[in-house]
């Protein structure tokens, strides 16, 4: 195959959007998921169906401190053949479940969780098992009611709370881990069984059939069905190792609705995909793939996969870290409306599954996130909007678009190049014909404190003069074939290419080299670029024109001797680590990398942002990138978004202008088009479609301080940055499949993205009986206990935007170039007044480029609003230091009882003060406004209205208060008298 230039991918661009499913496999074509699938039918219809796999009682064996039990489980089928297994139970109660086969021909892949997991959990020696004659038991939790039981014959591992199945493990009898065994091995068990040496004593077909077939059929099938090697398109796998998956069932007997495992352009609350009503025919694939004008409702694979999921209900959540590293295939049942069976297929690798029991939806996240790591603080300027396109064509070109965003004055972060800077596709090389002074063009960039972002691809072209590719060939860092000794080639952007293999410590310090902008050292250093130049890490799945399903051929050997199959999923997350670290390395002292990913595994949001891929400009496409972002922030990986605008297609004014608004709702904002488009940056619309989007970036701009808090506190606890209704409101059965409007952290923001062509109006669920403020209108709404809908005003012009009645929002109003220029900005205080006269906030504030944050140098208020007796209609607002309210408690790894308030950072803000207090739903008009201690009157208006207390809709009363004069880091406090 010729290497693809852009002019001839665009040349063969089609004029309709067409996903290329033919490409990509279905259950029924890949060996693996297709032996799974009919596993599980011929349990269905067999009613005496049991598991052949025991536990052999003799063998339970406790560890020395009683924490962790292990025993020797056999297959029925195959007693000659010996699994391992392993069971723990984490401090926090996560239960892990090893199993492993013994002794066997080779060892399965192991690895997955180790490069997912943050460090190696401990185990807890608090919790004691118990060992009965049929099972092994443990009982533990705060109030002593979590239980794991381990059942001998057949095995089975189920989780309770209460009494109350949460999580059961082969309850179905689904689990098969299929043993290594040698084709020669089988063909003479076959030939026993086809040739017994008393022959055949019966004529009745049945009869014969059932002495005929090997005693395994009943379980594994009559055949070996895609066991050696199997074909796909022009591509034969070869798999000399045999059969290798692994089959398990995963049952949440007392769960209606289950989430995660992105990513898949389909709902939240995850459709099923067997039974008789089900809603699609496939199961879920995770297998990272560059799917080419992906479907917007589909269970195929996508260019990540994060086989976390969770199951919830209005009791309790609890989730499943399953730590596969090959391709899987999830089905999804719903025996009833309050119960979900899940059953995982994968190709290779060890059982290797974590048993998050919740109980409740933060416990969850925190559980996930001990395990894999929370999401990186980002820094605050990637906050900001992208100007992504491919492709800005010269350095001309990027002075001339940073130059119209200033003069009409858009606000914008950083400019990003795609593939066509980098000569030949060279990643690293400047093309200097379009690129003659890079250095100069990105010191113009950051002369308005913006950062530039360049692509670098993992597909290095096998050339010479490419020190890259000649430096990883002499250090031998590159992929192999299957050989496991030549280097594989194949072909991408840069025409014929090599792969990094990541996986090899090797590569690690030279990767990391390589970003250094300084030229001291051996190996080749980009000085080329600055320290303000971030990366984009594209087509890490890998991405590979011709080959097996546009990716790399699974017999390829990495370092270890592993497979490619064994580990694809992980892949593009190593490259993305390296490359965030390498980035990271650039400054001494560090400074916080920004490199956005579009392949991803658990564990990647300690990396950096990851993206939705190349989604299509239509409406579908816009609606659907909303719930894949919400479902990233399930799966942990919080700092998602999906290209503004739409990869594929020319948007017309009213779909960008939506998208825009859309993106602003997003952790990630980034503008990004195919080459083949038509230009749209913001400046190029005509009115009134450029004015609103200038609107609606200013607006994230404003709320910076609300994401930036909502991200520490991500990076700290784990709970995403994004919260769709079930997270907010978990025991609020009529949100749990809302997945179209949602919670931006814990401000008490409440968007509803419009993505409908002509919308007016929209409907919003309210889940509570609480006011919900109109954030632009003032407009109280009123919820109701059951929850209710409403229908609020949505014009182009219109975001469905409400502050929940009890929330106090921090933002900063001044339009500025570029979010670093606001590090001065006053700030305006929005306190929403509950029913009952209260509201509460928090701002998070750091240097937003370094670590000091983590040595203290950070500030970290709480705003709170009280009535001060329930008859008064007086206002008291407070602002406190939070940092030190819980002493003993780490934030950021800083011992709160060392916090100095007066630190480097706080001093480098201390002149910022809150320039604006808007009160909504006060009570009464103000007699006074003053500070506590202070002698002069506060200068402030009133405009009557609804209060918050007055259970009516209407438009709210709202106090402003101008200029305050109070400062954003000291403590205060503020009466209004009325
Ligand atoms: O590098 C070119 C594109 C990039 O713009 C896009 O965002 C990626 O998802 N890239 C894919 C390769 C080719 C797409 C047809």
């Amino acid at each position: 195959m010729r290497v693809l230039s852009a002019a001839l991918v665009l040349a063969a661009l089609p004029t309709a959007f067409a996903v290329k499913a033919h490409d990509f496999k279905t259950c029924s074509q890949a060996g693996f998921c297709r032996r799974g699938r009919a596993l599980s039918s011929r349990a269905k219809e067999n009613p005496a169906w049991r598991s052949p796999y025991v536990i052999d009682a003799s063998s339970v064996a406790l560890s020395s401190d009683q924490a962790v039990f292990t025993a020797v489980v056999k297959s029925q089928l195959y007693p000659e053949v010996n699994f391992g297994l392993d069971v723990r139970i984490h401090d926090d109660g996560v239960v892990r479940v090893r199993m492993d086969e013994v002794g066997g021909l080779r060892q399965r892949y192991n690895e997955a969780a180790s490069w997912a997991l943050l460090e190696e959990p401990k185990v807890s020696n608090a919790i004691q098992w118990t060992v009965a004659k049929d099972s092994v038991r443990a009982k533990y939790g705060p109030k002593n009611d979590v239980e794991v039981v381990v059942a001998f014959e057949p095995l089975k591992v189920t989780l309770l709370q209460g009494g109350k199945e949460q999580v059961v493990l082969n309850g179905r009898g689904l689990l098969h881990m299929e043993h290594f065994r040698t084709k020669e091995s089988v063909a003479k068990a076959r030939e026993e069984v086809a040739n017994p040496e008393e022959g055949l004593d019966t004529d009745d077909s049945q009869a014969v059939m059932e002495q005929t077939l090997p005693r395994t059929a009943w379980f594994e099938g009559e055949t070996e069905d895609g066991w050696w090697e199997e074909t796909f398109n022009s591509f034969t796998d070869n798999k000399p190792r045999g059969p290798e998956s692994l089959s398990l069932d995963i049952d949440f007997p007392n769960h209606g609705h289950v989430y995660g495992i992105p990513q898949h352009a389909t709902r939240l609350s995850l459709p099923t995909t067997t039974g008789e009503d089900a809603y699609y025919t496939e199961p879920y694939r995770l297998f990272n793939a560059d799917v080419f004008e992906y479907l917007a409702d589909s269970t195929m694979s996508l260019y990540g996969s994060i086989p976390f999921l969770q199951a919830h209900s209005a009791e309790s959540t609890v989730g499943i870290f399953n730590a596969i590293g090959s391709e899987a295939w999830i089905d999804i049942g719903r025996p009833s409306p309050k119960s979900t069976t899940t059953h995982w297929l994968s190709e290779t690798g060890i059982l290797d599954v974590f048993i998050l029991p919740g109980p409740t939806i933060a416990d969850v996240f925190a559980q996930y996130a001990r395990l894999t790591g929370t999401p990186a603080l980002p820094a605050h300027w990637a906050l900001g909007y992208h100007q992504c396109r491919w492709n800005y064509i010269s350095s001309e070109d990027v002075r001339s678009v940073q130059k119209r965003f200033d003069e009409e004055d858009i606000p914008v972060d950083v400019f990003w190049l795609d593939i066509e800077y980098a000569e030949d596709h060279k990643y690293f090389m400047w093309d200097h014909k379009l690129f003659p002074d890079p250095v100069e063009m990105t010191k113009d960039v950051e002369a308005i404190e913006r950062k530039m972002v360049v692509i670098v691809d993992p597909h290095l072209k096998r050339v010479d003069d490419y020190p890259v590719y000649k430096e990883a060939t002499e250090i031998d860092v590159l992929v192999k074939l299957k050989d496991g000794q030549s280097n594989y080639e194949g072909w991408c952007w840069s025409g014929s290419s090599a792969w990094v293999d990541y996986f090899n410590p090797k590569s690690w310090d030279w990767w990391k080299g390589l970003f250094k902008v300084d030229s001291q050292g051996n190996s080749w250093h980009w000085v080329e670029s600055t320290v303000n130049t971030y990366i984009w890490n594209d087509m890490n799945e890998p991405s590979i024109f011709n080959g097996p399903e546009i990716s790399m051929p699974r017999e390829n050997i990495h370092h270890g001797g592993w497979e490619h199959r064994d580990l694809h999923n992980i892949n593009g997350m190593l490259f993305h680590n390296l490359t965030a670290q390498a980035v990271k390395e650039r400054t001494d002292p560090p400074r916080r990398p920004f490199v956005l990913t579009r392949s991803f595994y658990a564990g990647s949001q300690r990396f950096g942002a990851m993206w939705t891929g190349d989604n299509l400009g239509t409406w579908e496409h816009m609606a659907v990138g909303v719930k894949m972002v919400l479902a990233n922030n399930i799966g942990g990986f919080s700092f998602a978004g999906s290209d503004v605008g739409g990869f594929f297609g020319n948007p017309e004014p009213e779909m960008l202008v939506r998208w825009y608004a859309v993106g602003i709702f997003s952790p990630f904002l980034r503008a990004h088009a195919h080459i083949d488009t038509k230009r749209r940056e913001p400046y190029l619309l005509d009115e009134p479609y450029k004015s609103i989007v200038r609107d609606i970036l200013r607006l994230r701009y404003t709320m910076l301080p609300v994401w930036y808090t909502a991200f520490r506190e991500a990076s700290v606890t784990g709970l995403p940055v994004l919260r769709p209704h079930y997270v907010a409101f978990p025991h609020d059965e009529a949100g749990f499949a809302i997945d179209d409007q949602y919670f931006v952290g814990s401000s008490g923001l409440l968007v509803k993205p419009v993505t409908r062509k002509s919308a007016t109006e929209e409907t919003v669920y309210l889940p509570e009986d609480q006011v919900y403020y109109d954030y632009f209108s003032h407009h109280a709404y009123r919820g109701a206990a059951k929850g209710k809908n409403i229908t609020v005003p949505a014009e182009l012009h219109q975001i469905p935007l409400f502050i929940r009645g009890g929330s106090i929002v921090p933002t900063r109003e001044r339009p500025r170039r570029s979010s670093p220029l606001m590090k001065q900005d006053p700030f305006t205080l929005r306190i929403a007044l509950d029913q009952d006269g209260n509201a509460r906030g928090e701002l998070y504030l750091d240097d937003g480029e370094t670590y000091s944050h983590e040595k203290g140098d950070f500030i970290w208020r709480e705003y709170t609003a009280t009535r001060p007796g329930k008859k008064s209609r007086s206002v008291r607002i407070h602002s406190r230091n939070l940092a030190t309210q819980k002493p003993g408690e780490a934030v950021d790894g800083v011992a709160l009882a060392t916090y100095d308030s007066a630190n480097d950072f706080a001093r480098s803000i201390a002149g910022v003060r809150i320039e604006k207090i808007v009160i909504l739903g006060m009570p009464a008009k103000p007699v006074t406004v003053t500070k506590v201690g202070g002698k002069t009157q506060m200068e402030w208006t009133f405009t009557p209205g609804v209060a918050a207390s007055d259970k009516k809709e209407g438009t709210a009363s709202v106090l402003v208060i101008k200029d305050p004069k109070l400062s954003v880091l000291m403590d205060w406090e503020v009466i209004v008298h009325a």
